[in-house]
């Protein structure tokens, strides 16, 4: 299903107008911020990321046969992205897992500050919800599925997403979780988010329950994969490879690996893979771009 499909061609093509995106976001939210939270604020925003969670986002919106090309479905992808840097951001601060470099570079508080880390990140979170909304009414889409679009995104980052299994992780370390546990966890802290990226995208296409059930499966699946990849190169690669640290081991954090060993967590990996790959099949969902991208979640480098 993916034989000759150009991944590296693909996510390259993309690259750019996310770009773009992330810019307009920037250039609409630092006038609204004080200097050095507008300064954290963009450097959360605009570093160089692998954006991912716009990607799928866009991906999806096109399987689901969204056609509108220029601006507006990119600023939806966009929103996602906000999401997920404010995240990032608010991860590597001292209260949190006390990081020193993202995304190979010093992390945001410490450059910016911890204050202006916290206010431009926790300002990225309401943007982002209303840039998603605005972005689905330039889509043409009515008032109720611009509000499931920005739904699913506030749902996806809340309580019972990502917050909700960044607090279990926290709470979590220096204890050996169980791998349900440890499912539930990164379900929530990185695999509700990749969820939503699809979601966002097909609903704002329109997309039926049936095709909108398999992509919630599809990402729930590669959202597992993902972590169980990054646990596999956090114990395999260096904190330079990565561009981040520091480590799980120093963190005392559950991992995959810890859990099933390298080989097995491998195998895991592979068969969420899988599991991702037939809910698309099943729902007849032709999408050469979401296969590779499945399987790239788990060959990628850092
Ligand atoms: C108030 C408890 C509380 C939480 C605030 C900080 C936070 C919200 C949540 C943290 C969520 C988090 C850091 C999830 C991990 C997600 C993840 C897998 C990050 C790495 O994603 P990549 O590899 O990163 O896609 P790039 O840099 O490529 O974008």
């Amino acid at each position: 299903m993916t034989e000759g499909f150009d991944l590296d061609g693909y996510l390259a093509g993309e690259a750019g107008p996310v770009q773009a995106a992330l810019e307009r976001v920037v250039a609409w939210l630092e006038p609204q911020l004080p200097t050095d939270a507008a300064g954290a604020a963009s450097h959360g925003l605009l570093s160089e990321g692998k954006r991912l969670r716009p990607v799928l986002c866009m991906t999806a919106y096109r399987a689901c046969g969204g056609a509108a090309r220029g601006e507006a479905p990119y600023d939806l992808a966009a929103s996602l992205e906000m999401i997920h840097a404010y995240s990032l951001m608010h991860d590597d601060l001292p209260c949190m897992d006390d990081a020193e470099l993202r995304r190979g570079r010093p992390a945001s508080h410490r450059i910016h500050g911890e204050d202006a880390t916290v206010r431009g990140g926790a300002a990225m979170i309401p943007a982002a919800a209303l840039r998603a909304w605005d972005a689905a009414h330039a889509l043409g889409c009515s008032t109720a599925v611009a509000g499931r679009v920005t739904t699913a995104l506030l749902q996806a980052a809340g309580g019972g997403g990502m917050v909700g299994g960044q607090w279990v992780d926290i709470e979590g370390e220096g204890q050996s979780l169980s791998p349900d546990e440890l499912d539930v966890l990164h379900r929530r802290k990185t695999g509700a988010l990749l969820e939503a990226s699809l979601l966002v995208g097909a609903v704002a296409a329109g997309a039926p329950e049936p095709v909108l059930s398999a992509l919630g499966t599809y990402g729930q699946s590669i959202g597992l994969a993902f972590q169980i990849a990054d646990d596999i190169l956090d114990a395999t690669q260096s904190a330079a490879t990565l561009g981040k640290n520091p480590s799980d081991a120093v963190l005392e954090k559950s991992t995959y690996v810890a859990l099933y060993g390298l080989d097995d967590a491998r195998r895991g990996a592979e068969d969420q893979v899988e599991t991702a790959i037939m809910a698309l099949r099943q729902a007849g969902v032709e999408a050469p771009a979401l296969v590779a991208l499945a399987r790239y979640v788990v060959d990628r480098r850092h």
